[in-house]
C-alpha cells in the first residue's frame, strides 16, 4: 500500500492544480514500483495533529480520488475516520477504507456498511492530538488484540461481513517503543485473528528513535521494520518507498514459501 498523502503540508506549493498534478503523478510512480493500493489521507494523524474540519477534509480528498480514480488501475484507500467522507470516497471510486479509529466515530460502522467496501479497523490509544503524552498499557499485545476482536465483531454486527474486513495494530498510534516492539514482534498474535493484517510503519519516528535517524534517513530502518512485519505475517505493508519495501516483502514471502527445510 502505497501513501499519498494530500495534506496542506504535502503537495502543496500555493496552487491546487500543481499540487494534485504532483499527487497523481506520485501515485503512478508508486503503481508502477509495484503497490497494489494507493492509500489517500486527507488529515493528518501526526502526533499532536487535531482534527480537521469535514468539508476540508472532503474538499482536499474527493477531487484527489475523482483524479486518481482515472489515472491509476489499482484500488484507492480512503485513510478517513468521518462517515461523510467514506461515503464520498465510495461514491468517488474508493475501494477501501481505511480508519484509524477503527469506526469508532458515531455513524461510521453504519456508513461503512453501506458503502459495502472493505475496511481496515486500527487500534489506537486516545487520540493524535495527545497519543503520545503517556501511552500505558500492562500487556500491550493482548490489549490490542482484544480491541481488534471486539472492533471485529461491531463490525460484523453492523451488517459488515468479515470477508471485508482488516486489522491493523497501528504502530505509533498511542505506543511507546516498547510497545512498537513487542506488537511487531507478536504481530503472529493478530493474525490467528482470522483476517489479514496491516502494519504501517514505514517512516514512523519509533524508526528515528530507535536508530537516531532524522526523517531523511529513516529508508533502511523502514525497510527492515517492513520486512519483519511481512515475516510475521503481515499482509499488506502501508509505506511511502515502495520499491524498496517490495523488494523485502518479496524476499519475506520467498523465505516464507521455499525455507520449510525441503530442498
Ligand atoms: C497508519 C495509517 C498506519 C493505517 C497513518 C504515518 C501516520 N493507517 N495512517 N496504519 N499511519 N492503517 O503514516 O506516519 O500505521 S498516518
Amino acid at each position: 500500500m502505497g501513501i499519498l498523502n494530500v495534506t496542506p503540508d504535502s503537495f502543496s506549493d500555493g496552487g491546487r492544480f500543481v499540487g494534485a498534478q504532483a499527487a497523481v503523478d506520485h501515485a503512478r510512480a508508486m503503481q508502477e514500483a509495484g503497490a497494489a493500493i494507493i492509500d489517500v489521507g486527507g488529515e493528518s494523524s501526526r502526533p499532536g495533529a487535531t482534527g480537521v474540519p469535514e468539508q476540508e477534509e472532503l474538499d482536499r480528498v474527493i477531487p484527489m480520488l475523482e483524479a486518481l480514480h482515472g489515472a491509476v488501475e489499482v484500488p484507492l484507500s480512503v485513510d478517513t475516520t468521518k462517515p461523510g467522507v467514506m461515503k464520498a470516497a465510495a461514491a468517488a471510486g474508493a475501494g477501501l477504507i481505511n480508519d484509524i479509529t477503527a469506526l469508532r466515530s458515531p455513524g461510521a460502522l453504519e456508513a461503512a456498511r453501506e458503502t459495502g467496501l472493505p475496511v481496515c479497523l486500527m487500534h489506537m490509544q486516545g487520540a493524535p492530538a495527545t497519543m503520545q503524552d503517556n501511552p500505558t498499557y500492562s500487556d500491550v499485545l493482548g490489549e490490542v488484540t482484544a480491541f481488534l476482536r471486539q472492533r471485529l465483531d461491531a463490525a460484523a454486527a453492523a451488517g459488515i461481513p468479515r470477508s471485508r474486513l482488516l486489522v491493523d495494530p497501528g504502530f505509533g498510534f498511542g505506543k511507546r517503543d516498547p510497545h512498537n516492539a513487542r506488537l511487531l514482534a507478536g504481530l503472529p498474535a493478530l493474525t490467528e485473528l482470522g483476517v489479514p493484517v496491516l502494519a504501517g510503519l514505514s517512516r514512523k519516528s519509533l524508526v528515528g528513535r530507535v536508530l537516531g535517524r532524522e526523517l531523511p534517513d529513516r529508508l533502511a530502518g523502514s525497510v527492515a521494520a517492513a520486512a519483519l512485519a511481512a515475516w510475521h505475517g503481515a499482509s499488506i505493508i502501508r509505506a511511502h518507498d515502495v520499491a524498496e519495501t517490495l523488494d523485502a516483502v518479496n524476499l519475506m514471502a520467498y523465505v516464507r514459501q521455499h525455507g520449510g527445510g525441503d530442498a
